[in-house]
């Protein structure tokens, strides 16, 4: 085979070569549309490829002083609005302990709920965001797109979806932000069963979760073209978990569920006590907004795996489940998927100086809906209802899919 047959023949060099060239959106479209049509072992060798390569740029190409540079700040302090303040004018993101900061530019920030699988979604957004239309401005006007994870289970369309994001990633890389979702790489594994940590109803499809999917893709394949589960798992695993910004003197952050649990004891927990009987009794140290995060001495501590909470969760996991509340019913404490009220918020946003935070992770039927005041946005980006008619590809038929334009320190909705 001749080297030019190959390059055309292979769906990975014939991308790297449309990134060269600066395609526009039809050529890109094209390009997904062949992928579709390509037997399952070579479209995942294909994201394979596109994964191993967004991890090599991440690890080679990002300046490793900026890196060390940015560590180093987000051990001593605990202000994002001090930090961003005194950062250099760098010119693109710089990641440092999962949390991305993007450069001090005023081009649009679209910020991007929850996608499931539901690749139709995304093509709108990148439609609306004119990423290609834009590609050969001065980089000051090109978006920058922060997508707030949750990018597989339950859609319809898991390999469609992955084609267009990483691609998305690749083409466009100081400008698309992946943040990770509960959903992305979380799994457990038991003697070689997958279960997944979230709730999958006995009646449900198995197969719409994505790591049973890629389970049954491997059974289905010859023993070299497997395994590839681990691959998937491990690229999400490394994404970021926290990305913030700042925008006329505010600081904007962006994390898929909320703000890490308010530690509400005052000292451990014995093996004897349960986390739920003791909240019952322990009123007064539940209520001392003092210690709520106080183990959170800087920028770092948000993801710093080993800190533990009271049900044995880390950080991490916390901010990818909590959920905001304006009252006080059923905050589902002693679980995983805990609910925040407007005073935790509060001191957790004033310690870190925050002005607005981004979330995904719950569904909103309009797309969009703000809490306390302005100061969350909460987004979902997969529904049946775009505008230009129905998508069959979402597992969401009553939603009607939005994403988040800010610029200039302003937020509006938009609809997909
Ligand atoms: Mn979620």
């Amino acid at each position: 085979m001749s080297e030019t047959s190959y390059k055309t023949n292979d769906p990975f060099s014939v991308l790297l070569d449309l990134i060269h060239r600066k395609s526009d959106l039809e050529t890109f479209k094209n390009w997904l549309q062949q992928n579709e049509d390509l037997p399952t072992d070579l479209r995942i060798a294909l994201q394979r490829k596109m994964m191993l390569e967004i991890q090599v740029q991440n690890l080679n190409v990002r300046p490793v002083q900026r890196k060390v540079h940015l560590s180093e700040s987000m051990q001593k302090e605990a202000s994002f609005k001090t930090l961003l303040s005194n950062l250099p004018d760098w010119n693109e993101p710089v990641t440092a302990h999962q949390i991305c900061i993007l450069p001090k530019t005023s081009n649009p920030k679209y910020i991007i709920g929850d996608l499931h699988a539901d690749s139709i979604s995304l093509m709108r957004i990148v439609e609306i965001s004119e990423l290609f239309n834009r590609q050969s401005d001065k980089s000051a006007d090109l978006p920058t797109l922060v997508f707030l994870g949750d990018y597989v289970d339950r859609g319809s369309n898991h390999l469609g979806l992955l084609d267009c994001l990483l691609a998305l990633k690749l083409w466009f890389f100081d400008n698309v932000v992946l943040l990770k979702g509960n959903h992305d790489g979380g799994y457990v594994e038991h003697n070689g069963v997958v279960k997944t940590p979230y709730f999958v109803g006995a009646e449900e499809d198995h197969l719409q979760y994505f790591p049973h999917l890629l389970r049954h893709y491997e059974l289905g394949m010859a023993k070299s073209q497997a395994p590839f589960f681990h691959d998937y798992m491990s690229f999400f695993d490394i994404l970021p978990i926290v990305c913030a910004w700042l925008s006329q003197d505010k600081v904007f952050m962006a994390v898929h569920g909320g703000i890490p649990r308010p530690s509400v004891f005052t000292r451990p927990l014995t093996d004897k006590e349960v986390f739920s009987e003791v909240l019952v009794g322990a009123q007064e140290d539940v209520i001392d907004p003092r210690h709520w995060f106080s183990k959170l001495p800087c920028i770092a501590s948000l993801t710093a795996l080993d800190a533990i909470d009271e049900i044995g969760r880390s950080r991490i996991q916390n901010m990818l489940w909590s959920d905001p509340s304006e009252d006080d019913n059923s905050m589902r404490w002693h679980t995983g998927r805990f609910k925040f009220l407007d005073i935790h918020f509060t001191h957790f946003s004033a310690q870190f100086g925050i002005d607005v935070l981004f979330r995904g992770h719950v569904v909103q039927n309009s797309g969009m809906k703000s809490y306390f005041d302005n100061r969350i946005y909460s987004v979902y980006s997969t529904g049946g209802q775009l505008l230009s008619g129905i998508n069959r590809e979402s597992a969401y038929p009553e939603v009607t899919p939005a994403m988040a334009l800010e610029q200039f320190g302003e937020v509006i909705k938009c609809s997909l």
